[in-house]
């Protein structure tokens, strides 16, 4: 048998004298704007990716001027919280390096800044430091931000559950210092091979997602990732966890080879031997996962293509340990609790929707200033959620309404919230996303504002559906694990999915494709009609579309996704 290609980054990764490439020297170039073709992929390890205004690409080719670059940069804030001193310098910094003057928290409870100047990225890069932030591993062949409920209501379980997550993050970050010595100017150290002792030169095949969920809640879409710890509790005390591996969301319109993968269940493992079967799931992608087709590189289709019990003996011999049957659990609502909620230690959280996590001031909506003001007094912390909101949590009963008055004053409170619209997500798409077939973010609201009316012409506007719009398949908002999904296939034009549950544990199938705004609301107008008039009792939209037969339940996805 002939030997195949590595893909191209493979060779980029072995060649990068671990992540180092030509970065520095790409930095100090003023001739353009961009970074080499290679470098643009080692800085994704940084933390950061290489873009251009696309709203501004033909205006400038026609006056023959390069694409006007910018940089994207994402930090790495384990479970999404950050306290307000970080946040005051978290701001500081969108306001004076980036050309955004904007913060966008991101579906898994980070935040980005777009229009960073390459000239800028270091001092950049250097005041996250400053402030105990910074991005490495935000992005690139290795895992990323470890997600984890935020809910700080029961906060001695979170507590637990959240420990977890920053021990996983801490545990599988990379060692390489190419991250010190290019953009905080510390001294080369001498490098050996143990430089990477988990990952090795070539990193991983893929990127690698980890997620925490503290149940009932699944906010954090557990399934979706390519490894999920569902926590598991005994008397408020985190015990173990169910584990679930071979989530994904990313496929490519047209190629029935890639389709998004909601996790298998494996066992119950104990809290003890969390580290040991992360590092054992995520030693058998590196070694077992697709090195020559990155379409086919995540761990989802390394598990369909070995087979889940090939896959699990590999991980149970690498750990020395079985898992047990997997132990019952209640998983609910993906949503966000809004508003104020109490907790059991006397604190109160408050928790804002921030639309397509975009924080920005608009006339009449001073979302940035109105954190920053609330960052001064606040003496808890900033909790970012899987769902783009912010929650100003552990706040004392007495500096309520100091905070709730700021939340209103800056237009963070107030507006009246559908329940839909409460459950709704939308990925960042145009103008800044390379990738972006179609609008989301910047269409999304007045989508839902026409949903939200279908929902009232029928009565049925109580009932939370959760829809999410992402502007082409790689599925940033998570749209196939939506009851309703829209996903871009060209300017104006999304495919429609249906048929996910409510809670995140089944996925949706293609019901229209490549249909435009006015034949998307017909379609879902008759089906509102239908679910108000025939749902049973307590029955949600994607349920209902299933058991009424307008798409197949997807049960195994490698076969029923496109089948
Ligand atoms: Fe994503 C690529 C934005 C969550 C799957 N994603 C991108 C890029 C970097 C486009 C690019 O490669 O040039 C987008 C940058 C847009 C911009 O201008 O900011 C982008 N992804 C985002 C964010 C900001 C969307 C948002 O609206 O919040 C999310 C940042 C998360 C974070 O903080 O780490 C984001 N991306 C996701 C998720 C959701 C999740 O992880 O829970 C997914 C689906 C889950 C998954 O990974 O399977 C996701 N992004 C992708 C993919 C498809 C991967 C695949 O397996 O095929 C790509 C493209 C790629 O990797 O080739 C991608
Ligand atoms: Fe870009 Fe597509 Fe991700 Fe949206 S889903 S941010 S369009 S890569």
């Amino acid at each position: 048998m002939s030997e195949q290609k590595l893909a191209v980054n493979e060779y980029l990764k072995i060649d990068s004298d671990y992540l180092r490439g030509t970065i520095k020297e790409g930095l100090d170039t003023q001739v353009t704007g961009s970074f080499s073709d290679g470098d643009q992929q080692l800085i994704k390890f940084h933390g950061f990716y290489q873009q251009d205004d696309r709203d501004l690409r033909n205006e400038r080719k026609e006056q023959k001027l390069e694409p006007l670059y910018s940089f994207m940069l994402r930090a790495r804030v384990p479970g999404g919280i950050c306290s307000p001193a970080q946040w005051l310098d978290v701001d500081k910094i969108s306001s004076t390096l980036t050309t955004s003057n904007s913060i966008r928290l991101t579906t898994r409870q980070t935040f980005q800044y777009h229009g960073i100047p390459k000239r800028n990225l270091k001092t950049l890069i250097q005041g996250l430091d400053r402030a105990a932030l910074d991005s490495i591993a935000a992005c690139g062949d290795v895992n990323r931000n470890v997600m984890c409920n935020p809910n700080p209501v029961e906060s001695k379980l979170h507590q637990q559950a959240y420990a977890v997550a920053k021990e996983l993050s801490d545990h599988l970050l990379p060692h390489t210092r190419a991250y010190a010595e290019i953009w905080l100017d510390e001294e080369k150290l001498l490098d050996t091979e143990t430089n990477e002792p988990v990952y090795g030169k070539t990193y991983l095949p893929r990127k690698f997602k980890m997620a925490v969920s503290v149940p009932p809640d699944n906010d954090v879409d557990v399934y979706t990732n390519d490894l999920g710890f569902i926590a598991i509790e005994e008397n408020g005390e985190l015990i173990g966890f169910n584990l679930v591996a071979g989530g994904g969301m990313g496929s490519t319109h047209g190629e029935v080879e890639t389709f998004p993968r909601l996790a298998d269940d494996f066992g119950y493992i104990k809290t003890a031997d969390v580290i040991k079967f992360a590092e054992a799931v995520m030693t058998v992608q590196r070694d077992w996962g697709n090195r020559v087709n990155r379409k086919r590189s995540r761990l989802k289709y390394t598990i369909v293509d070995h087979g889940y019990d090939a896959f699990k003996a590999e991980v149970e011999k690498r750990t020395g340990i079985k898992f047990e049957p997997k132990r019952d659990v209640v998983i609910g609502d993906r949503g966000d609790r809004y508003g104020w909620v109490e907790g059991i230690d006397n604190k109160w959280h408050l928790t804002l929707f921030i639309e397509s996590g975009r924080i920005k001031d608009t006339p009449g909506k001073t979302l940035q200033t109105g954190l920053r003001e609330i960052a001064k007094i606040h003496k808890g912390d900033f909790r970012m959620t899987s769902n783009q909101n912010m929650i100003i949590a552990s706040v004392a009963a007495e500096d309520k309404a100091e905070i709730e008055g700021l939340a209103r004053k800056h237009g963070l409170l107030g507006e009246v919230l559908s329940a839909t619209r409460g459950h709704s997500i939308a990925c960042v798409a145009l103008p800044t996303c390379a990738l972006a077939m179609a609008e989301a973010e910047r269409y999304f609201p007045a989508f839902i504002d026409h949903i939200d009316a279908l929902q009232q012409k029928h009565g049925i506007a109580d009932q939370a559906i959760v829809v999410r719009m992402t502007g082409c398949p790689n599925g940033c908002a998570r749209p196939f694990a939506a009851e309703i999904g829209l996903v871009g296939k060209a300017p104006g034009r999304y495919n429609l999915y249906l048929g996910a549950s409510f809670e995140g544990t089944r996925l949706n199938k293609m019901h229209k494709e490549n249909i435009q705004e006015a034949e998307i609301l017909a379609e879902l107008d008759g089906l509102f009609g239908r679910y108000a008039a025939e749902r049973d009792a307590g029955e949600t939209f994607g349920n209902f579309t299933v058991r009424i037969g307008v798409v197949k339940a997807v049960v195994d996805a490698a076969k029923d996704f496109h089948g």
